[in-house]
């Protein structure tokens, strides 16, 4: 295994380094990753025949989406075994080759952790529904009917109740997702115990993290208490950063993760600043990292009438707003996790850059600029390194995600909305958009499968694929891998502190890192046209400033290109 700066043990305790700040991680989303055997399902073969490729890109760590025994609700979100692993994917013996092979290659493995549900067909689910007195009773949320309906008017997050009945004992069990998705009961100590025993089984197994789900909802508030409807009638469950939560991660803290040198990464819907300093606390009595959402949302000025069924796009000064209050908030406290995508968003390309033919690599480029730049430990999500775009699927025949399709059939069957306009909410923000195969090459369904796909390939694999950009050296891949060079080449990168420029700018996003003597000024223009870099900003780079990386040949000096980035380095007092 490769061995880092910093292990446990030997972290710079008085500059706070460790590896996972240093580390870039890559994100698998199984199904869609590579198909070793014609099914037209991605699997953990085909993951580990994909393992050359990612180091070719130079990422330290890959967090895996679930390979769990799933009945595939919410594509493996939904976990029948925590210990075995999904029949479409393989076997525990796939499992161990991929892992023991990309140790081998010096990549370490963080697993998804989906502790806040199980799959309605969890032993411990299928034992609790029997009766009121069943052992596993506890292990989930049961209620009684109010006047013959639910126990609270709580909103699944995949459209309507958060409640189902159970006729068996007349009672009703909580699922903040789909119905298939029942939550566990964090309060019961039994239910604590057994998840950090699984945890430690992964553990001992050698895996190195855990990106963990939902981990803010854990803990539900007091007498699971009304919220205020919005327009479907539900209301928000107001579980996020719960009475119990940091106790519990303590918690698990103390019991599994201490043990072991792990990253660990919590999703954190809903999370402040002030939150997260404790998630992610840099005393390491919680989580590494979390993700925190507000960048990729539609924004303070969204309408949110339908939640994230909105396509209002923030302005670039609120935007800037939001990303850089998470720097600074963040300095020397916490730590941040960088990301523009995951398997839940669209792709980065499509809604932050310009997916046209002519600005797609550039925008590409410049995106990822931006973001490797900052503080904090980059993400990138499969394809995004290819500067892959959004599905722009036609009909909806074609989506196969629950959250897209439950979606669709609320809004467009109980509040009013047109099937033409909740067809453009998909095209844009649709879960499905990130979940195409992966383009590996310009051949048949990319080279992603010889079957049939489980969901459609883009349509542009011919002039977008792996197998083209892996040896152009100006192509996006060759770009990101760059990057990632960068930033293990240069503490700076890793750890200098940010400060943002002009920040009213509607089209420049520009910010310095500065460490001991040095310091970077990144330049990125996020539109189609040649923009003016301001004086006061060129005249804070000296004349012997080097550009350290840039997308653009032949540097106009005071003006940037279209979706031009540039990034100079000089020395400081
Ligand atoms: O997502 C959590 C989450 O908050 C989602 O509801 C998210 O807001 C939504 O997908 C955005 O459209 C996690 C997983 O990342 C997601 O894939 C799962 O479906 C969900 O938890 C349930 O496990
Ligand atoms: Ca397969």
């Amino acid at each position: 295994m490769q061995v880092f700066k910093y292990e446990r043990g030997k972290e710079d305790t008085v500059l706070n380094k460790a590896w996972w700040k240093e580390a870039v991680v890559y994100q698998i989303y199984p199904r869609s990753f590579m198909d070793s055997n014609g099914d037209g399902i991605g699997d953990l073969n085909g993951i580990t025949e994909k393992l050359e490729y990612l180091k070719e890109l130079g990422i330290d760590v890959i967090w895996l989406s679930p390979v769990y025994q799933s009945p595939n609700d919410d594509n493996g979100y939904d976990i029948s075994d925590y210990q075995a692993i999904m029949e479409e994917f393989g076997t525990m013996e796939d499992y161990d080759r991929m892992l023991a092979r990309a140790h081998e290659l010096g990549i370490k493995i963080m697993m998804d952790l989906v502790v806040n549900h199980t799959s309605d067909e969890h032993a411990w689910f299928v034992e609790s529904r029997k009766s009121v007195d069943n052992p596993y009773r506890d292990f989930y949320i049961w209620r009684k009917g109010k006047d013959g309906k639910e126990p609270n008017n709580w909103g699944s997050c995949f459209s309507g109740s958060a409640w189902k009945y159970d006729p068996q004992t007349d009672m009703y069990f909580l699922h903040l997702f789909s119905k298939k998705q029942p939550d566990l009961n964090w309060d019961n100590p039994k239910v604590r115990d057994r998840v950090f025993d699984m945890m430690n089984w992964w553990c001992e197994k050698g895996i190195d993290g855990f990106r963990m789900d939902v981990i803010s909802l854990i803990s539900k508030p007091e007498g699971l208490p009304d919220g205020v409807p919005g327009e479907n009638g539900y209301a928000d469950s107001g579980c996020a950063n719960g009475p119990h939560v940091h106790e519990y991660l303590k918690e698990m803290n103390k019991k599994v993760l201490s043990h072991y040198n792990l990253i660990t990464v919590g999703e954190a819907s809903g999370v402040t600043l002030e939150e997260a300093k404790k998630y992610a606390s840099a005393d390491g009595s919680e989580l590494n990292m979390v993700f925190q959402f507000e960048h990729v949302g539609s924004g303070p000025e969204g309408n949110n009438r339908f939640g994230k069924w909105d396509s209002h796009k923030m302005s670039l000064p609120v935007w800037k707003k939001i990303l850089s209050k998470w720097q600074t908030g963040l300095e020397g406290k916490a730590w941040n996790s960088l990301f523009l995508a995951n398997h839940d968003q669209p792709r980065s390309v499509s809604w932050f850059g310009n997916d046209s033919a002519e600005y797609r690599e550039i925008s590409a480029k410049m995106l990822a600029t931006c973001l490797h730049m900052m503080q904090g430990t980059p993400y990138v999500y499969q394809g995004e390194e290819l500067g892959m775009c959004n599905a722009y699927f036609d009909k909806l025949e074609d989506y196969r995600d629950i959250e897209s399709l439950n979606a669709y059939k609320e809004l467009t069957e109980t509040c009013g909305v047109s099937h033409e306009e909740m067809m453009g909410y998909l095209k844009r923000i649709s879960r499905d958009n990130a979940r195409t195969p992966m383009q590996w090459d310009d051949s048949a369904n990319a080279g992603f499968t010889t079957g049939t796909p489980w969901i459609k390939v883009n349509s542009n694999y011919k002039t977008v694929n792996a197998k083209q950009q892996t040896t152009d050296p100006d192509s996006v891949f060759s770009y990101y891998k760059e990057l990632i060079r960068l930033r293990h080449e240069n503490d700076i990168i890793v750890y200098g502190e940010y400060e943002l420029l002009e920040p009213q700018n509607e089209e420049l996003f520009i910010y310095t890192r500065t460490w001991n003597n040095e310091q970077l000024m990144v330049l990125c223009n996020f539109t189609d046209k040649d923009v003016v870099i301001p004086a006061a900003v060129m005249a804070q780079i000296p004349a012997d400033a080097q550009i350290l990386i840039s997308n653009h040949v032949g540097n106009l000096e005071a003006v940037l290109r279209p979706y031009e980035a540039r990034v100079y380095r000089y020395n400081v007092k």
